[in-house]
């Protein structure tokens, strides 16, 4: 504004002259600004009558007129002033005066329908992992958990993993610098076993329990495969254990799952803390046994492994072989979540797309 008052002044015109126009101009747009609601008077304070306004812009300029003829232009400006505030105060009234008149839900449509408030669902993942957990606690397996950071014993030695394993390869297994106090790098645990052994080492046997929890893989991520994904692992100690023992645990638990129609079988294996060893085959539950793409035409769909806790891992662990034996199973909550629900890919699990974790059930 200012910018502008030089410039015509440098044209060759009086201050008092160029000031003269501002203030009749904008008492122009004075009278003739809509007033008639109240957002347009808030507007109509801001522009003329704030701090910032209008207004308070011209009576800044006023110190550019000569010392002569300020008197009378600070006059004009004063009326300008009184004339706005009028029009605003009058208008504000009718305006109250209008809407007082009017009931506090004027305008609100009663038969419009409620905006629905949205419960979340549980995540699939818990959801099965509650259902491994609650099938095996009935038979007696408690649970029990132990940390994600884990060092080479429990993760590998304990578990009879040879010194050159491919396992704990760094393409693998995911190692964690040494805190202080440590001889060797940490590592993130590659299987809930590492809770076995813990549990193994410090609690009187029989031993019953069930392991849930997230587990880590150095793998690239697809819809096979992942990064971080969840385990239930179960064990069982005492004296007399045998594999038919274990045959009916496993037998149990497929059937409370997947219902009494599916088919089972033990197909062996090898795992280095396991001997005997086997893989836990079911029946395919998109073919029904008859054969498809997702069982590769077998009729049957892989959902874990088991087998006879190896002596060695029992020594290691401070348990006499001759006088105890156990079983143990491993099982991926994802791989048996993916069957339960066919879900085809396990980027899926991660992606927290509300179209997918819609589909489980509510809160
Ligand atoms: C799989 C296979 C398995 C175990 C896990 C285990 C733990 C201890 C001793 C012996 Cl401490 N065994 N766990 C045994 C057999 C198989 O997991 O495919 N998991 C997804």
């Amino acid at each position: 504004m200012l910018d502008c008052v030089l410039a015509r002044r440098r044209a060759g015109r009086t201050f008092a002259g160029i000031m003269q126009e501002s203030i009749s101009g904008l008492a122009a747009e004075v009278a003739a600004a809509d007033v008639s609601t109240a957002a347009a008077l808030d507007q109509f304070r801001l522009l003329y009558l704030g701090r910032k306004g209008r207004l308070a812009d011209l009576f800044d300029q006023l110190k550019t007129v000569p010392a002569d003829e300020r008197r009378a232009i600070g006059q004009q400006l004063n009326g300008l002033k009184q004339q706005a505030q009028a029009r605003f105060d009058e208008a504000q009234a009718a305006v109250e005066a209008a809407t007082a008149n009017q009931p506090a839900d004027a305008g609100f449509d009663y038969t419009l329908p409620a905006v629905p408030h949205a419960l979340g669902t549980r995540h699939p993942l818990n959801l099965v992992r509650e259902q491994m957990l609650r099938i095996f606690s009935r038979i007696g397996f408690a649970v029990a958990e132990g940390p994600e950071i884990e060092d080479d014993w429990h993760n590998f030695t304990a578990l009879n993993f040879p010194e050159n394993h491919p396992a704990r390869d760094m393409q693998d297994t995911f190692f964690v610098p040494a805190v202080e106090g440590d001889t060797q790098p940490g590592l993130l645990r590659t299987h809930t076993s590492t809770v076995q052994v813990r549990v193994m080492e410090n609690e009187p046997l029989p031993i019953r329990r069930v392991m849930p929890g997230r587990v880590y893989r150095n793998e690239a991520i697809s819809a096979r495969a992942h990064m971080l994904f969840h385990q239930v692992e179960g064990l069982y100690i005492d004296e007399n254990v045998s594999f038919a023992d274990l045959k009916q645990t496993i037998y149990y638990f497929v059937r409370e799952l997947f219902g009494e129609d599916i088919n089972i079988r033990f197909r062996p294996s090898y795992f280095p803390f396991t001997e005997p060893s086997a893989e836990i085959d079911i029946t395919c539950l998109i073919c029904k046994g008859a054969g498809c793409n997702i069982c590769k035409g077998t009729g049957w769909v892989e959902i874990g492994g088991c087998g006879m806790v190896d002596p060695a891992v029992l020594e290691n662990c401070g348990i006499d072989p001759e006088k105890y034996s156990g079983y143990a199973w491993g099982m991926g909550i994802e791989r048996i979540t993916m069957l339960k629900y066919q879900v085809k890919d396990l980027r899926l699990f991660t992606e927290n797309d509300v179209r997918f974790l819609r589909q489980f059930e509510a809160l």
